[in-house]
């Protein structure tokens, strides 16, 4: 039915969504979805209300001998007007509920497999990598000036931090945009379905450099991601894990399928 709707206004040309940015991430389609449904629901009511006032200033225009007459007020139609836009509040309310908690309640979030702090600061962002040993501000912690790198089709698990007013992390493609409050701590994710160079404007007027404040996005593929983190961490690196997998693997018997599965998941930690 949607589809059908969308397809139809594409072929009258009077879908402006098709200016959207492309959809670079797995919540992406869903965002999507609630802003078509609401798109019609208000394409609709727009195009009633126009009939409506064109009617009206046809039927009710003034004609000589004929005096206005004042009306008090139609309880019936009130009820009406009232009633129906609760119920298409309501219904959108419910019906994107489940999107906007997967995106915005972090009790929902998908486990990470990479996390980032993101730090705003009038007029720059900063992306701190925890390092091999997974915890932040620790020696090993990497930051980054405007360019942030991620593997694909993995759940990049982010903390918003502000550093001195409000800024906004906006992600169009990933349609992913959280405000940052100073001195909070705001937990957000995504999962980059493609791989590419991806703008993050800020999206909260935060001073007179507001504009120029920008940063990137870098969804790597696996194998680029890989070799980017061994370019920023080389080893040897001192954790235990890590390597019992980088020597167990010449004296052969181990799966290199495995070894590449078990490298990610120490990551994941
Ligand atoms: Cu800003």
């Amino acid at each position: 039915m949607l589809e059908q709707l969308i397809e139809l206004m594409n072929r009258l040309n009077v879908n402006m969504l098709n200016w959207l940015p492309e959809a670079a991430s797995t919540y992406a389609p869903a965002i999507d979805e609630v802003f078509y449904i609401i798109y019609i629901i208000t394409g609709l009511a727009f195009l009633l209300v126009t009939v409506v006032m064109f009617w009206c200033l046809l039927r009710f225009k003034a004609r000589p001998g004929r005096r206005a007459r004042y009306s008090h007020g139609n309880v019936a139609l009130e009820l009406i007007w009232t009633i129906v836009p609760t119920i298409v509040f309501l219904g959108i309310f419910f019906y994107s509920q489940s999107t906007w908690s997967i995106i915005k309640y972090p009790s929902e979030f998908p486990e990470s497999s990479v996390q980032v702090r993101v730090v705003a600061k009038q007029f720059a962002w900063e992306f701190h990598y925890p390092g091999p040993d997974g915890e932040f501000d620790t020696e090993d912690d990497k930051m980054f000036d405007g360019d942030m790198v991620v593997p694909v089709n993995q759940v990049v698990g982010l903390t918003l931090r502000g550093s001195d007013v409000i800024h906004s992390f906006f992600v169009p493609e990933f349609r992913l945009k959280q405000d940052i409050l100073p001195r909070r701590d705001i937990p957000a994710w995504f999962n980059a379905t493609k791989t590419g160079r991806f703008e993050t404007p800020c999206a909260e007027l935060c001073g007179p450099g507001h504009s120029g404040m920008k940063g990137w996005v870098n969804v790597y593929s696996d194998a680029e991601y890989q070799a980017w983190v061994a370019e920023q961490w080389p080893a040897p690196v001192d954790t235990g894990v890590e390597e019992m997998g980088q020597e167990d693997m010449p004296q052969g018997g181990v799966d290199p399928m495995d070894q590449e599965d078990s490298g990610q998941a120490d990551t994941a930690q």
